[in-house]
């Protein structure tokens, strides 16, 4: 080429990898892809987006507090939370490429019945988890797993109640200190931090790879009265050696896992008999991440990928982090049979 060129390539400068050009460069590197995952994918980006600006308003414009309403769960209904699940309703529903829904506020698994707007998958979602939090300012999130329906013809609870090994995709938006989607297709996981100045989630964590082992444990000691032996076991042996942190909100106390390792937990008790956590919509999704970021997420005697939930709010104790603690935790299970 003449010199009156200079040759230029990807990566040149200041080259901003946004999530919208991720998505569509997975799609070009596989074949088989029809583009609608990244459409769906982008429902979400744009349903993240809407809802990181209204968490940040909400304490200005009266979306703080409660509708006086319970949900499915029998939990108190934040005018966040509606809000939320029905932005995220609407705009997977727009998107044409979902088939199924399924949200912690709705009690029915939600099928689109205009063939012309149906897709192949269905998302799993709580919209706004750790609402609780919502008033006082703490990090809240939102998350996700896509599966495909076997017969977008015939959807049925068979789409719904399998495991966690039929996910192709799952990944949450923290509404923090910065708003971030983490997120996973099957080919490891990367973190996108959210530019309000620009509306765009720009890679910031390409690659997470998780630690074989962290400093810290994260689980609410309040409930060590009803813990079983075997999570009494673990405590008592790992506050010997690490940290403690715990939000109490999902999305940021495995935010804070994935990115420096160590362990969480919300096992099964004497009060929470299935414990707290929803399967298809918190269990499975945080699991699927943190598996394909090289950790491991289990119940304490099974992979928590293979459990098979009984129906759509079911519930099942997790521990989930680094391999080599999950494992420490495991054998205290083991001990305890
Ligand atoms: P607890 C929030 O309500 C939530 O569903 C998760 O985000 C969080 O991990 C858990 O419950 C906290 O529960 O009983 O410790 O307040």
């Amino acid at each position: 080429m003449s010199n009156e060129f200079e040759s230029v390539q990807v990566g040149h400068g200041e080259d901003l990898m946004t999530l919208t050009r991720w998505v569509i460069a997975q799609q070009q590197h596989a074949p088989e892809a029809t583009g609608d995952l990244t459409l769906l994918l982008t429902a979400i980006q744009f349903g993240c987006k809407f809802v990181a600006s209204k968490v940040k308003q909400a304490g200005l414009i009266n979306l703080l507090g409660l509708t006086g309403a319970a949900n499915v769960q029998g939990e108190d209904v934040k005018k966040l939370d509606v809000l939320a699940n029905d932005i995220f309703r609407n705009a997977l529903i727009a998107s044409g490429k979902a088939c199924i829904l399924v949200s912690e506020e709705d009690e029915k698994a939600m099928v689109i019945q205009d063939h012309g707007q149906r897709g192949k998958y269905i998302v799993t979602f709580d919209p706004l988890d750790g609402s609780s939090n919502i008033d006082c300012g703490v990090s809240i999130g939102t998350i996700f797993g896509i599966f495909k329906v076997e017969d977008t013809e015939n959807p049925s609870m068979k789409d719904l109640i399998r495991s966690g090994r039929h996910l192709i995709a799952a990944g949450y938006c923290m509404y923090g200190s910065y708003c971030e989607m983490i997120l996973s297709v099957g080919n490891g996981v990367n973190g996108f931090t959210l530019d309000p100045a620009i509306g765009e989630f720009i890679m910031t964590h390409p690659n997470i790879v998780m630690p074989p082992r962290g400093k810290i444990y994260s689980v609410n000691e309040g409930n060590y009265k009803y813990f079983n032996e075997a999570s009494k076991k673990y405590v008592d042996q790992v506050k010997q050696k690490y940290s403690a942190r715990y939000v109490g909100s999902m999305v940021s106390d495995i935010h804070r896992t994935l990115l420096y390792g160590g362990i969480f937990g919300y096992p099964a008790d004497s009060k929470s008999k299935k414990g707290k956590l929803r399967i298809l919509y918190e269990v499975f999704p945080m699991a699927y991440l943190i598996e394909q970021a090289g950790g491991k997420a289990s119940t304490g005697t099974q992979n928590a990928l293979d459990i098979i939930p009984e129906h759509i709010h079911d519930r099942s104790g997790i521990w989930l982090g680094s391999k080599e603690d999950v494992e420490e935790l495991e054998a205290c299970y083991k001990a305890c049979a």
